[in-house]
């Protein structure tokens, strides 16, 4: 197929040449990603290890710790996404699963853990949700107890990606400081810690590993805090601020693929004798699927680039970023799959795929009501 995809960003001034060329590069390695995605974990457990064998993990995390290059992680989810929705996912985990240890852990949490899961040797997971409080963070009802030197862990985590096979896990409790946000801490467990089971497997329309998580008198050693015992909830949110700026990326590499595979359809396609592109209403759609690529990117590399510039917070940023983007994702799929007609529709049509891809993302890491309540804050501040 002609490439169709717009690379004109990358010119942007928010990016660097090395950036430019870590596109380029992960780029042509995407071409060579053919990976079987029948059975989900196994696919995940193949690409974790391509990924990291070729080093493209390693700006998931910081082995001495500090902040990630927003922009490098923003470009690879983007690339990633707009090539295979699992490729992307298994990237993102590796660094939501360990962002609370690169951006707060100790040098020994680090050393643990950060160089073997940017190697692809272990895989991360960030078990935040429980059953009763999704986008109430600080609900959170699952608890840390001291005993000793150690923590013991009891409660469920649910809809953790990566659930059932991560080697390790951030998992956030309540270690009872304070009501609410205040009482929050953050611990790293081994999936192998006594006492935490996988509970069920979740399955969704755009199948990962996702699973409900028990813990049941989990026993983890005193230096598993993670921060301080209280300030797990600006842990969570900080990572979150990182991440959910990635999330829109990922937004905009499903919208980026749709809008290539419609150039290609409707330049193809006749009607009456004609491409159905020389339709003025076909062209109508495809300038706004343009438009709202274009608005998205540049919520996405403002957010990254004022993170990477030494911005101390990108709260507002990252939530616009988020909102805006996984919106017009949706949107652009949504008239990708159109103007394929019946073909949009069709089992394993690329477009169909991303129409599953791009749906949960307006929900994950902060709803899309969520990020409103975040930008409104800010502006009302
Ligand atoms: N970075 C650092 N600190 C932050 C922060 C951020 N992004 N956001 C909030 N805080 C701090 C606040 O400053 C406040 O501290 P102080 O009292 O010392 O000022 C504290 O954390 C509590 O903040 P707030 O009162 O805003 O918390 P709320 O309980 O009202 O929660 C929302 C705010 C709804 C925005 C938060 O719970 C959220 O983001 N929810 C969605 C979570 C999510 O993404 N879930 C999906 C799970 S991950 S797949």
């Amino acid at each position: 197929m002609k490439d169709r995809v717009d690379r004109s960003w990358l010119d942007w001034p928010f990016l660097e040449d090395g950036h430019r060329d870590f596109a380029a590069r992960l780029d042509a390695w995407c071409d060579g990603l053919a990976v079987d995605h029948g059975d989900v974990d196994a696919a995940c457990r193949e690409l974790v290890r391509r990924l990291g064998d070729d080093g493209w993990l390693a700006p998931t995390a910081d082995p001495e710790g500090g902040a990630l290059d927003l922009r490098t992680l923003c470009i690879a989810r983007e690339t990633l996404a707009r090539h295979d929705g699992l490729a992307d996912f298994t990237f993102a985990m590796q660094g939501l699963g360990t962002g609370a240890l690169t951006l707060f852990g100790t040098a020994a949490q680090r050393a643990a853990w950060l160089p073997r899961t940017r190697a692809g040797d272990a895989i991360a997971a960030f078990a935040l949700t429980e059953p009763g409080s999704g986008s109430d963070v600080a609900a959170g009802t699952m608890t840390a107890t001291r005993d000793g030197d150690d923590w013991v862990l009891d409660g469920e985590k649910t809809w953790i990606s990566n659930g059932g096979i991560a080697d390790v896990y951030t998992v956030f409790a309540r270690t009872g400081e304070a009501p609410g946000a205040k009482g929050l801490s953050c611990f790293v467990v081994a999936a192998d810690a006594p006492g935490l089971t996988v509970a069920e497997r979740l399955e969704t329309m755009a199948p990962h590993p996702l699973a409900r998580l028990a813990f049941d008198g989990c026993r983890v050693p005193g230096d598993a805090l993670v921060g301080t015992a209280g300030g797990g909830f600006k842990v969570a949110m900080s990572v979150l601020d990182t991440f959910r700026t990635t999330v829109a990326a990922a937004a905009l590499g499903f919208a980026r693929r749709a809008l290539a595979e419609t150039l290609e359809r409707v330049t193809a396609r006749q009607v009456r004798g004609r491409p159905l592109a020389d339709l003025q209403m076909v062209q109508g759609h495809l300038a706004d699927m343009a438009l709202d690529i274009d608005a998205a990117a540049l919520l996405v590399y403002r957010a990254a680039w004022a993170k990477d510039a030494g911005q101390p917070r990108i709260t507002r940023e990252a939530a616009m970023a988020k909102l805006h983007a996984t919106e017009i994702a949706q949107r652009v799929v949504d008239m990708a799959v159109q103007l394929h007609g019946g073909d949009g529709v069709r089992t394993g049509a690329t477009v169909e795929r991303l129409y599953r891809d791009v749906r949960a993302l307006r929900i994950y890491e902060g709803a899309s009501d969520v990020q409103r309540v975040v930008i409104a804050r800010a502006v009302l501040a």
